[in-house]
């Protein structure tokens, strides 16, 4: 059986994932723990177990691990791209020693890994469409050199001890429940925020600009289903390429006026973010993870557009 940590379990991911695991693996096999508590986050801190685990403190995780017998760790405290460019010591702090302790203790407790890396992996040098899933890797951003490292890292701790460790490297990831945190790609959630509460969007991401993304739902599927996976077929252990859709700000602008017909966007491009996406894939090819482990994503930009305007509509009371 399963005794699964979560490290940053009140993030977009986390909070989702968390609620999801305890429905699977039952609510006692499922540790939450986040750096400190976050009120709107009461249903994740109080369905089940929760520990303040401060990532970057190894003793702290190591203590929480050996008192809950945990065999499993999903480890998503990070910090993301944009942030992580405002703050790059404390990204490197956070998401480098932050995914060293996690490996340890998973070395010494003997746990299996699951950690997301991201298209941020990826830089201007790599090939931008269909991205290959093994291909030139050399980021611009600090979170970026953060996700390679922490790849090969993975790779390493499987090699050298045996560690099951395991991985993905998602795209953007939309969601209606919890808002992503200074992310490139927060856009595409945002969007959809302000379509519903202002009937407009003003976006800082420019117009033609293509990344990959994906609905939470399918995303939280990719990593049970990736932890479950026979290990026997797994060849990319730590950074399968996934994706369910590419689009740009006007693809999606185009999908909510089907919904919204008086939406409007306009433009106020944020350098910063827009040299990020730039340097991203435009689309990447997850060939490998369909092959490997069944990856087979149920949403796409109509799906997911009318699912989420339908649950942010009950959520803003709209
Ligand atoms: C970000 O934009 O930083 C994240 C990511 C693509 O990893 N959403």
């Amino acid at each position: 059986m399963r005794k699964i940590l979560v490290t940053g379990a009140l993030g977009q991911i986390g909070s989702e994932l968390t609620l999801e695991l305890r429905k699977i693996y039952g609510t006692d096999n499922v540790i939450a723990s986040s750096r400190r508590k976050k009120e709107e986050q009461k249903e994740v801190i109080e369905s089940g177990p929760f520990e303040i685990v401060e990532v970057t403190n190894a003793k702290q995780m190591a203590e929480v691990v050996q008192k809950h017998k945990v065999n499993t760790i999903i480890h998503l405290a990070a910090l993301l791209s944009a942030v992580g460019e405002q703050k790059p010591q404390q990204a490197w702090d956070i998401n480098m020693n932050g995914l060293y302790n996690v490996l340890e203790v998973a070395r010494e407790e003997n746990c299996s890994v699951f950690t997301p890396s991201s298209i941020a992996a990826f830089g201007p040098s790599t090939p931008k469409d269909k991205t290959p899933q093994d291909t030139i890797q050399r980021p611009g951003t600090m979170y970026g050199v953060t996700k390679v490292a922490g790849e090969v890292l993975c790779d390493y701790y499987f090699k050298k001890f045996g560690v099951d460790t395991r991985g993905v490297r998602f795209p953007g990831l939309i969601s209606y429940a919890t808002l992503p945190g200074g992310g490139t790609t927060d856009y595409a959630v945002h969007i959809y925020y302000d379509a519903i509460k202002q009937g407009k969007y003003t976006s800082f991401i420019d117009k033609g600009t293509y990344m990959d993304m994906m609905y939470m739902p399918d995303a939280l599927n990719s990593i049970v289903t990736l932890m479950e996976a026979n290990p026997d077929k797994l060849i990319h252990r730590n950074a399968f390429n996934i994706s369910a859709m590419s689009f740009e700000p006007e693809d999606i602008a185009a999908e909510i006026k089907k919904h919204i017909p008086e939406f409007e966007m306009d433009y106020d491009v944020d350098p910063v973010r827009q040299s990020i996406a730039e340097s991203w894939p435009n689309s990447l090819d997850d060939s490998a993870a369909r092959e490997e482990w069944g990856w087979d994503p149920k949403y796409d930009l109509a799906s997911m557009t009318t699912d989420m305007l339908e649950k942010l509509k009950v959520k803003l009371n709209k």
